[in-house]
């Protein structure tokens, strides 16, 4: 097997393939924003789902990234309620925006359905007549939703049919790392005519190691050989030139999952540092529907006194300020439903107009 390499950004994309429906997909998304920007919406793009990492050519098998999409998805309805137009970028059959609430098998939707009027007769039914029957006048079956999901079922479906009208929603889909991070690079610079009005909410579970297609087999791995060998090559760490190149003065929030709680706050302040973007994310595994933490590089002059944030010392000068955001993981059965999303999209509104007003400095 040949050496791994480390790919740069650029040597990525002048190495492997775009995906076929790359061009098509840019054409939707520049029409999109136009319309968009006619109506002087803010635009974020949110990423969802996980990527999966090919081993074959003709793909047989392929290594998969841990995300259901429920945080994308369900985020991705709280941006379209506060107004913004979204660019909802996700692994396909993943959970998407509205139809979460009843796919999947978290609300089976049939269950939810009932038809009141009486089945067709069957081939067997008894027949009064002793004449050839005539063939029977179709039956047009009255559907109806089960009368305790009704006012939750109208609420889903007013703000689905309110975002098509209005359309302030535009999908794309993603399978590989490969297509995620041609549509990402694409996306973002398509986006970077808004400036400051645009916000990238990556939240997409993305895979750090891939199989450069010059290294894989063209057909299916066969197992005479024994056990199997592979060498992965790092996926380039693309916030960088994001930041730097493709978006221009955009509001970058990443998220950094973890398993181990004590590393979230170091591992945001690294990313933070190396990339030099607004806001990291950080959730542990376990804890991700009720707790997460925004680490974000501290504003010039210190958090006011009673600030939920607390400053914290980065590795080299800089300060950053961690703010916690925690639902209860267990409320009471008669509490209304909450979702942790809204709190992060009601956050980071806020910060998102300070930005936009200039209240925070780029650091670059
Ligand atoms: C996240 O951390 C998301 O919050 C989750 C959401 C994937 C945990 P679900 O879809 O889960 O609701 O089931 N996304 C980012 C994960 C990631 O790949 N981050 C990279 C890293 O941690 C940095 S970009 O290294």
């Amino acid at each position: 097997m040949e050496e791994s390499q480390t790919f740069s950004a650029d040597s990525y994309f002048a190495t492997q393939l775009p995906p076929a429906s790359l061009d098509t997909d840019v054409k939707g998304v520049r029409a999109f924003l136009e319309k968009q920007r006619e109506h002087g919406r803010k635009v974020v793009l949110v990423t969802s789902g996980g990527t999966t990492v090919p081993l074959e050519l003709n793909v047989v098998r392929f290594l998969d990234n841990f995300s259901a999409g429920t945080r994308g998805a369900t985020s991705a309805e709280y941006f379209l309620k506060a107004g913004y137009s979204v660019i909802f970028m996700h692994r396909q059959f993943s959970l998407q925006p509205f139809s979460r609430h009843y796919s999947h098998s978290t609300n089976p939707f049939l269950d939810f359905l009932e038809i009141d009027s009486p089945p067709p007769p069957t081939s067997d039914a008894p027949y009064p007549y002793t004449h050839d029957p005539p063939s029977p006048a179709p039956i047009q079956p009255q559907i109806t939703v089960t009368p305790t999901e009704r006012v939750a079922l109208a609420s889903v479906l007013r703000a689905y049919k309110a975002v098509h009208e209005q359309g302030t929603l535009h999908t794309l889909t993603f399978v590989t790392v490969n297509d995620y991070l041609w549509l990402l690079r694409a996306v973002s610079q398509e986006m970077s005519v808004l400036k400051r009005n645009a916000m990238y909410y990556l939240a997409a579970a993305v895979s750090d190691f891939f199989l450069p297609r010059q290294k894989m087999s063209e057909h299916k791995i066969q197992s005479g050989k024994g056990s199997l060998h592979i060498e992965m090559d790092q996926v380039p760490k693309v916030l960088k030139p994001m930041v730097a190149e493709w978006t221009r003065d955009g509001y970058i929030v990443s998220f950094k999952l973890e398993t181990d709680q004590a590393l979230l706050i170091p591992k945001a302040k690294q990313a933070l540092e190396r990339y030099g973007h607004q806001v990291v994310i950080g959730n542990d595994l376990h804890h991700r529907k009720h707790r997460v933490v925004l680490v974000t590089p501290a504003p010039s002059s210190p958090p006011k006194v009673g600030d939920q944030a607390k400053q914290i010392d980065g590795p080299v000068a800089t300060k950053y300020v961690e703010s916690w955001i925690e639902i209860d993981p267990s409320p009471p059965p008669s509490a209304a439903p909450k979702e942790i999303e809204e709190d992060i999209i009601d956050e980071l509104l806020k910060r998102h107009q300070a930005w936009i007003e200039g209240e925070i400095i780029p650091r670059n």
